[in-house]
């Protein structure tokens, strides 16, 4: 059942597709207080109590025990302190003997999530803007609930099956032969790729929608050629507009009055990459259109994939806050310098960036209402991803086009996928985006994964190895790293062959992954979960923090730390473990119940099978496009018979309809019960 309690006069924020009336009584569980304008709900914790959601977030899979602060930002350098990411998502879900319920903040501003934080026993969430829609929902399950929120938001994005495929991409490839070269190498060696992504350095002085003509002289041709070799080239976007006359999607986003504007009417200018910029104002129908438009190019180039980035906005500086900050260094020049006067000054130099007064002094104009962007702030990465999901339906309508954002909100769940962020070559950011993919899954965005290797500072080669590993099991798997770093493809390392070969296991579970990616899309689903999600009355599994249950069959326990030679994984029920070193080289091992401590060397990788339940392997292949999903190998561990469902379509389908593209599998189990390894062949429509 979902509830609807209104406070204020709440922005339309497009998260929410199910219209309901606003409830007359009371609001359960919390206490309510507003001061000042504000609005705060306070709840006693259970001493039990499990909380999950919030999305992109540091720390574990349970939030309990941290505040967290909803305010999208641009934060390269975050650590488990940081209280906010690149997104918000304000979905918490209560679990204790107590409670089971979910709450939904539907508020584009800044929101506060003191979750036992001030006191151990206590939750308090407090609305900054305190003009909200709050949504309660209450089930008897936490699937239940998940698919309850997703009813209420709509249902998950749908990424092309080859957005499957494992994905190269660097800041810093700043040619058609250097990303030739990528292509090749990896090819060469065996190593399978499906898609290249193409940073910054592809535009002309980081200009939006520009092509840099040494580099990249005939677009066309060059995505078709790549094309023919089964990659796609997925170009990134970011949120501003250089302000320079004679630049066309500066005079037309001019022209039509597109840009957020400040108090006295004059468009509102901040640097990022390419200088100076102007921000299209998403969050107006008009000035979506208008930036969608400009994809148009490059879909009928042949573009099939995009990443946006820089919409928190992220904002570099401002002339106001350079000024200021040089205003500070003048008065400290006349004056005296102490160690305070000199920290002081470092702190106003280092809140140039992403400054809060800067987001305090611009407008958007959304249903004729000019709105400050503090109050709307979280709504932007999510309206940039809107305008160009628009427009690829407008321009590609029988097809699927690949897009992840960096900031979003709920709601862009329905138009996009997302990408982690700026991650660093740290174990720690290894077992973060572990333990963020299940809080995304439940708030909608099932196309998700970090960058692999890390994306700031030097990778090592068993800190890829292991967050490859990981990434096998993620849809988004993309290997990415920052300007200047280490070189991170995987055929420069020494142990590349143990690398090529865990890529190989992806693309031998490809079809096995897409399926239960698209039920569990289709069914309002999640991909990952808690082991608390299915297994709520086992103690053990509740508070398991890192392992995840994927799709219906299985579950994974990545190696996620450094020189480890395994690790401990709890099975909260009798499982096949499958010990991957490739497609074709593999341990199976039964399993009971309990506690287990399973050796994994550097190349060694497991994938857990509950019982009765199957994983169907293929044979494998270089891309998404050469895998032969009509023969596989089904593994499982059964006493009884197992039945499984493959999914399979076109990849390309905008709407599938579920029961068209399922396949029916029943296995029978061994005699007397054990591992089974069954041929089984699907033939194709
Ligand atoms: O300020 O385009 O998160 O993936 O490589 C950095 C350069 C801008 C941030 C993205 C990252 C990308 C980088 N971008």
């Amino acid at each position: 059942m979902i509830r609807k309690h209104t406070f204020g006069t709440p922005f339309p924020t497009d998260a929410v597709v199910l219209s309901l009336p606003a409830e007359e009584n009371p609001l359960p569980y919390f206490i309510l207080t507003r001061e000042n304008g504000q609005v705060s709900l306070t709840l006693r914790l259970h001493p039990e109590e499990k909380l999950y959601g919030l999305g992109e977030a540091v720390r574990g899979m349970n939030k309990r025990g941290f505040l967290y602060r909803s305010w999208n930002s641009d934060v390269f350098n975050h650590t488990e302190s940081t209280e906010s990411l690149y997104a918000s998502h304000n979905l918490l879900v209560f679990f204790s003997p107590e409670h089971l319920f979910g709450i939904y903040l539907d508020d584009p501003g800044q929101v506060t999530w003191d979750l036992g934080y001030t006191r151990m026993d206590t939750a308090v969430i407090t609305s900054e803007n305190g003009d909200l829609d709050l949504y309660l929902l209450e089930e008897d399950s936490l699937p239940a609930l998940a698919r309850s929120f997703r009813r209420l938001t709509g249902r998950s994005y749908l990424p092309p099956r080859w957005a499957f495929g494992y994905i190269q991409s660097r800041w810093g490839y700043a040619s058609e032969a250097e990303v030739r070269r990528v292509a090749r190498e990896h090819r060469q060696r065996g190593i399978p790729l499906d898609g290249i992504c193409l940073d910054i350095d592809y535009m002309e002085d980081f200009k939006n929608f520009t092509w840099r003509k040494d580099g990249f002289p005939d677009l066309k041709l060059f995505s078709t050629e790549m094309k023919q070799d089964h990659i796609r080239l997925i170009p990134i976007i970011d949120a501003a507009i250089r302000t320079e006359e004679g630049y066309a999607p500066y005079d037309s986003g001019k022209a039509g009055g597109f840009f957020c504007r400040r108090e006295d009417g004059s468009d509102f200018e901040a640097a990022v990459w390419p200088g100076f910029c102007c921000f299209p104002d998403f969050l107006r129908e008009d000035a979506r259109r208008w930036f969608g438009d400009l994809y148009r190019p490059l879909l009928e180039a042949g573009i099939e994939g995009f990443w946006n980035d820089m919409n928190e906005p992220a904002l570099f500086y401002t002339e106001r806050g350079v000024r200021e900050a040089f205003r500070r260094a003048d008065e400290l020049r006349s004056g005296r310098v102490d160690y305070e006067a000199m920290w002081d000054m470092n702190h106003v130099f280092n809140s140039i960036a992403n400054n809060p007064e800067d987001y305090r002094s611009f407008f958007h104009e959304a249903d004729g209402r000019k709105i400050r962007h503090d109050r709307v702030h979280n709504l932007y990465g999510a309206f940039m991803t809107r305008a160009a999901a628009d427009s690829f339906r407008r321009f590609r309508p029988s097809g699927r086009v690949l897009l992840f954002s960096r900031s979003s909100f709920i709601g862009a769940h329905r138009n996009g996928g997302i990408w982690q962020g700026d991650n660093f070559s740290w174990w720690s950011h290894l077992k973060m985006a572990l333990q963020m993919l299940p809080g995304l899954n439940l708030c909608g965005f099932l196309y998700s994964g970090c960058d692999l290797g890390g994306f700031g500072c030097n990778v090592t080669e068993d800190l890829l190895e292991r967050f490859l590993q990981l990434g096998v099991f993620t849809p988004l798997m993309r290997n990415h790293s920052a300007l200047h770093t280490r070189d991170q493809e995987i055929y420069r390392f020494s142990i590349w062959e143990t690398m090529r070969d865990t890529v190989r296991v992806r693309y031998a579970l490809l079809p096995f992954l897409y399926s239960e990616f698209m039920k569990a899309a289709l069914t309002d689903g999640m991909y990952f979960r808690p082991l608390a999600f299915d297994y709520p009355e086992d103690p053990r599994a509740v508070s398991t923090e890192d392992q995840l249950l994927l799709g219906e069959s299985c579950m994974i326990a990545p190696v996620l730390e450094q020189n480890a030679s395994g690790r401990y994984v709890y099975l909260p029920e009798d499982m096949l473990m499958i010990r991957f070193r490739s497609p074709e080289d593999y341990d199976t091992v039964p399993l009971e119940k309990g506690d287990h401590r399973i050796r994994l060397s550097l190349g060694e990788f497991p994938l857990f099978v509950r019982k009765n339940r199957a994983v169907l392997l293929c044979s494998g292949g270089e891309c998404s496009e050469s895998l032969d999903d009509t023969s596989f190998t089904a593994l499982a561990l059964a006493n009884s018979p197992v039945v499984c469902t493959l999914y399979r379509d076109d990849g390309q389908d905008p709407s599938p309809v579920l029961t068209e593209h399922l396949i029916r599998l029943s296995l029978d189990p061994p005699a007397g019960g054990g591992i089974l390894r069954q041929h089984v062949s699907c033939p194709a429509g």
